[in-house]
């Protein structure tokens, strides 16, 4: 992509309505720009991160045998008074009538909506277990919408919901969920830190919610620092004794938080922190299946309700807490794996026909090998390209100048380190490609 003819709208002044970095960098970076209070237009540099990192939770998904589909933002009223939720979620909930003066509403989550696709279709156990996620807009009309993407009132959320015959199995499905969501925040270059936590108005008696380290986190953490070693791979959903091997390391948000169990955990190992909750996992039994009668035909001729979980990710959270996680005083530093360029190409002299061709070459040749680039051609100072690449955070930024190609160098920078390094132009194509 050339930058000339791209759609970065920086912004030169911190904005004062941001008190966080991360949507200070948002805002500036010319990655969304706010619609309504807590409702947000994604533009085209934070769009191309939004993706990635939905791309990410839907491989990861797809890996753990969830199924996608796509269910409306719209829900009507009467599947939630099934529930008994429609009076019990409040003013977060946006009501509204339709032209027929049907009750309507913006879906805030969906467990309601999801039971009744599920019971209009599954009549016994053989068909179970099904999990069926989608990635879609919800809508929470929040007391205080605040830090930008962060705690939003329209965000998007990737929800899932198992459907089982027993508890026992319920639980496998829960805890395949959760070693899911290890691997899709650790392929976003995160450290999760997954504590127990309340259940609120969702429902059920077990769950955990992931959290990434962060001073600007709105949740209070304890836990014992040797979670952050938790290595998925041991985690073996089918083992009965799975839920006691991850109790073994103390682990919960202030409202679970145990004094005494904590005070158990060696000194040096005891964290207290702050915490941006990415994820969350619920286990509700038939809370709404048995209410809205979702049953099958169970194995003895029996009609039971099924055990149901629902399990959530705060997809545009996300990129509000990559971003916390990763940055400096020069902007953002994206990981690999959601950046939404993977290479800046800067030309530092744009009317310089030898600068121009090289440019062009490196352009082309890294566009043919898959490497997404961002080319600045335009005719700006090097000062003002290079604070623009370091404040948008693509991980490499390869500088080409006269001086340089005199020698037949250009620079290869990584953003994480600051690390420069002169090398041919075939060496740098080299370099990259060889990276992915
Ligand atoms: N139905 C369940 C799971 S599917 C559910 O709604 N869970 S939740 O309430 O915990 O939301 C799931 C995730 O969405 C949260 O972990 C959080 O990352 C994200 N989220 C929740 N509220 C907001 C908000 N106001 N702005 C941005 N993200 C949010």
């Amino acid at each position: 992509m050339r930058l000339s003819q791209y759609f970065l709208p920086l912004l030169k002044e911190t904005p004062s309505e941001a008190q966080i970095a991360s949507h200070r960098l948002m805002l500036r970076a010319g990655m969304i720009r706010q619609t309504a209070a807590g409702i947000y237009t994604w533009l085209p540099l934070g769009f191309r991160v939004l993706q990635k990192v939905e791309q990410i939770v839907r491989e990861e998904q797809d890996a753990a045998g969830a199924l996608e589909l796509l269910m409306p933002t719209l829900q009507p009223a009467e599947l939630w008074r099934e529930s008994g939720r429609y009076e019990d979620y409040g003013d977060e909930m946006l009501r509204f009538k339709d032209r027929h003066k049907r009750e309507m509403l913006y879906g805030p989550t969906n467990e309601e909506l999801i039971t009744e696709v599920f019971r209009q279709a599954v009549r016994s156990y053989r068909d179970l277990p099904k999990n069926l996620y989608h990635i879609q807009w919800k809508f929470r009309d929040e007391v205080r919408p605040r830090f930008g993407v962060m705690r939003g009132r329209e965000f998007l959320m990737k929800d899932n919901y198992s459907f089982d015959v027993d508890k026992a199995a319920s639980l496998v499905s829960y805890f395949r969920m959760f070693k899911a969501y290890m691997k899709t925040f650790k392929r976003m270059g995160l450290t999760p830190i997954p504590v127990r936590a309340a259940t609120g108005p969702i429902g059920g008696d077990l769950s955990h919610e992931f959290h990434v380290e962060a001073e600007t986190g709105e949740s209070q953490l304890y836990f014992d620092s040797e979670i952050e070693k938790l290595d998925e791979d041991k985690i073996d959903p089918a083992s009965p004794t799975v839920q006691d091997e991850l109790l073994h390391w103390y682990a919960a948000t202030d409202e679970k938080h145990d004094a005494a169990a904590f005070a158990r955990v060696p000194e040096a190992r005891q964290r207290v922190a702050r915490g941006i909750e990415v994820g969350q996992l619920f286990y509700f039994g038939t809370k709404y299946s048995a209410p809205m009668k979702a049953t099958v035909a169970g194995p003895k001729g029996d009609t039971v309700a099924v055990e149901m979980g629902s399990y959530g990710i705060g997809v545009s959270r996300l990129v509000g807490a990559i971003i916390e996680a990763f940055h400096d005083d020069d902007g953002i530093i994206w990981p690999e794996s959601v950046a939404p360029f993977r290479v800046g190409l800067i030309n530092l002299r744009p009317g310089d026909k030898q600068c121009g061709e090289a440019c062009d070459q490196l352009y082309h040749r890294l566009m043919g090998s898959g490497i997404d680039t961002l080319y600045d051609e335009r005719e700006e100072s090097p000062g003002a390209k290079f604070a623009t690449m370091d404040l948008i955070g693509l991980p490499w930024q390869v500088i080409i100048g006269p001086r340089g190609l005199k020698q037949g160098v250009v620079e290869l920078k990584e953003r994480k380190t600051g690390a420069k390094q002169e090398l041919s132009l075939d060496a740098a194509v080299a370099r990259l490609v060889g990276l992915r």
